[in-house]
């Protein structure tokens, strides 16, 4: 939208995310290729403080803060190499320009090049799990501007580099980091104050298990169904005082490595914002019985004495909070558990990763 709330034309759309790369990239905006390739890894991330709505849409701008930690091993692996035409190969397979994963790649890098190239070669990799319900765009975008730093010479500071990232996806912020991450809102219209903070806290015994309980593609995406919950959820006025009480309250519990008290405040974040996008009209209900089974059997769990907690995403699918020996636990109670840690990091080349020729 403009100034007087009429929608932006598509030229108008990437002329505004330009302006933001040029403003990041200053004179480096004029730089080529000054390698031939360039690797990267990135990890997904969970929000224990979620997003959810935008101030703008074109730049990927929240409403309020959030707060996330890592996913460890899980996330994206990229290599990117100029070449003589566009090519995207994820997961093996070569995408052709009319999919929708090659277009929003695309799309991305074009923030980047002029009308004279490079074109790219991008074989890239993820090794979150498809069905597990944790975004794997977020460390894509993360990981394609490592990718494009490192080919492109410009050297940005972290903090940059997260600027960047969220004009891709806005979760991806929050993905240049391993550990727990602060993203701010920032004030500015041209969001450059908008951007991931890494939170200097490593908490070797925190465990984050994934559990699936509905496998299959997502009915509806995100990006949609916030749209939606701006505008039509009586609730969603609740959402950022909320997250405004929330946050401080995150971030002591994080310094004190406390998740008696990270944790229920993880899991009543999650749920305030389902209960937004429940509240919508039309409402949107990303969970299933299989959700509710889970949820019950989390609280059972507590009932038993295990320090667990959840949050959920913009699915059906959980993802469990507790330390390392009520994880091991709980994996010996649920084997379809996946426990991940948090902090363990992966180098930041691995040729060995099939699809890395
Ligand atoms: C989060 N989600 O904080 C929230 C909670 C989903 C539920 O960030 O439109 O893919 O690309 O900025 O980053 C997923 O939203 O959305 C997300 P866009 P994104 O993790």
């Amino acid at each position: 939208m403009d100034h007087q709330g009429n929608p932006l034309t598509p030229a108008e759309v990437l002329q505004r995310r330009r302006q933001v790369v040029r403003a990041v990239l200053g004179v480096r905006s004029a730089l080529g290729p000054q390698r031939s390739c360039a690797e990267a890894a990135a990890p997904a991330n969970v929000a224990l403080v979620k997003y959810w709505g935008k101030r703008d849409e074109v730049l990927n701008l929240p409403v309020t803060d959030s707060l996330s930690v890592s996913l460890g091993r899980l996330g994206t692996w990229m290599k990117i190499a100029v070449a003589e035409r566009d090519r995207l190969i994820l997961d093996g397979r070569e995408h052709s320009p009319d999919t929708q994963e090659y277009r929003r790649m695309f799309e991305f890098f074009d923030l980047f090049r002029g009308e004279a190239g490079p074109f790219l070669e991008i074989v890239t990799r993820n090794t979150v799990p498809t069905a597990a319900g944790v975004a794997s765009s977020a460390s894509a975008f993360a990981a394609a501007v490592r990718c494009l730093d490192v080919l492109m010479g410009w050297g940005l500071s972290e903090q940059e580099l997260s600027t960047l990232a969220r004009l891709g996806s806005g979760s991806a912020c929050r993905s240049l980091w391993y550990g727990f991450v602060h993203w701010h809102r920032g004030k500015r219209a041209d969001g450059l104050d908008s951007h991931g903070e890494w939170i200097p806290v490593v908490w070797p015994s925190l465990r984050v298990l994934l559990w699936v309980v509905e496998g299959g593609p997502k009915g509806r995406s995100s990006r949609d169904a916030m749209r939606h919950c701006v505008t039509n959820s009586p609730l969603y006025s609740a959402w950022a005082p909320l997250v405004a009480r929330d946050l401080p309250v995150a971030l002591r519990a994080i310094q004190e490595q406390n998740l008696r008290e990270l944790g229920p405040l993880a899991e009543g974040n999650a749920l305030a914002m389902h209960a937004i996008m429940i509240a919508a009209r039309p409402s949107v209900r990303y969970w299933t019985p299989a959700t509710l089974v889970a949820l019950e059997q989390v609280e059972r769990w507590r009932e038993e004495g295990l320090d667990v907690w959840c949050t959920m995403d913009a699915g059906p699918n959980l993802k469990l909070l507790a330390e390392e020996s009520t994880a091991r636990e709980l994996v010996r109670r649920q084997p379809d558990l996946q426990l991940v840690d948090p902090f363990e990091q992966v180098s930041v080349v691995d040729s060995s990763q099939p699809g890395f020729q």
